[in-house]
């Protein structure tokens, strides 16, 4: 272990789920490229099993905007706690959608190619925001800038950065890692890792 990880002190412990070590920084993660998407370019699309819409940032911006602080737990083993974003409710957003009673599933897309899946009741949960500002600051681009979502009960593999689709589907899709030996659901707290 490096000097930036470390165990957990007393009190933490029970922040950190089961394998994690304690990060100070905030290393990035990105599989393949860093996409560069301008604000201006940038679009959220919906489609599948709803009533397809793209939503623009000034789209995005009209929505009610929200403080979050949640832990990152990655499933290669470091965890950051207390992160600050700010961004829309995935809770917020859905109520603008016409999603089809049959939808069970979702695909998330990505800018770059990436892609992750959830089962809808993973994805449409109270604490699940897009995210477009990180302590204080634009998201920068190498943590999903200009807008990622964010999912703090899943291992971060599942928060999507430059995310640009959403794909409601009534069978469970397999996203890039799920497809990759990551199990499919991926909560830390039973340590969902791999899918063998
Ligand atoms: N588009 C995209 N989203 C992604 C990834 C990626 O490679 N591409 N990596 C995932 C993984 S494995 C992790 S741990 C987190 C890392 O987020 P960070 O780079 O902001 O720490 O993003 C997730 N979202
Ligand atoms: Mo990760």
């Amino acid at each position: 272990m490096g000097k930036h990880f470390h165990k957990p002190g007393p009190g933490l412990a029970d922040r950190v789920p089961p394998g994690q070590h304690l990060t100070s920084g905030f290393p990035v993660l990105t599989y393949g490229d860093t996409p560069e998407v301008a604000t201006s370019q940038w679009e959220l699309r919906v489609w599948g099993l709803v009533a397809e819409q793209k939503f623009s940032w000034a789209d995005m911006m009209a929505l009610p905007q929200c403080e979050f602080t949640d832990d990152f737990h990655c499933v290669t083993t470091w965890s950051k706690l207390d992160v600050q974003w700010r961004g829309i409710k995935v809770t917020d957003f859905v109520k603008t959608l016409k999603i089809e009673p049959i939808a069970a599933h979702v695909m998330l897309h990505c800018y770059g190619g990436y892609t992750t899946n959830l089962a809808l009741g993973d994805f449409i949960r109270e604490e699940n925001f897009f995210a477009h500002n990180l302590f204080g600051e634009p998201l920068p681009v190498p943590h999903g800038g200009p807008m990622r979502l964010v999912v703090p009960h899943l291992y971060a593999w599942k928060s999507a950065k430059w995310i640009n689709g959403i794909e409601f589907l009534e069978e469970q899709p397999l996203g890039f890692w799920e497809r990759n030996g990551y199990h499919v659901r991926g909560e830390p707290w039973a340590v969902e890792r791999y899918s063998m």
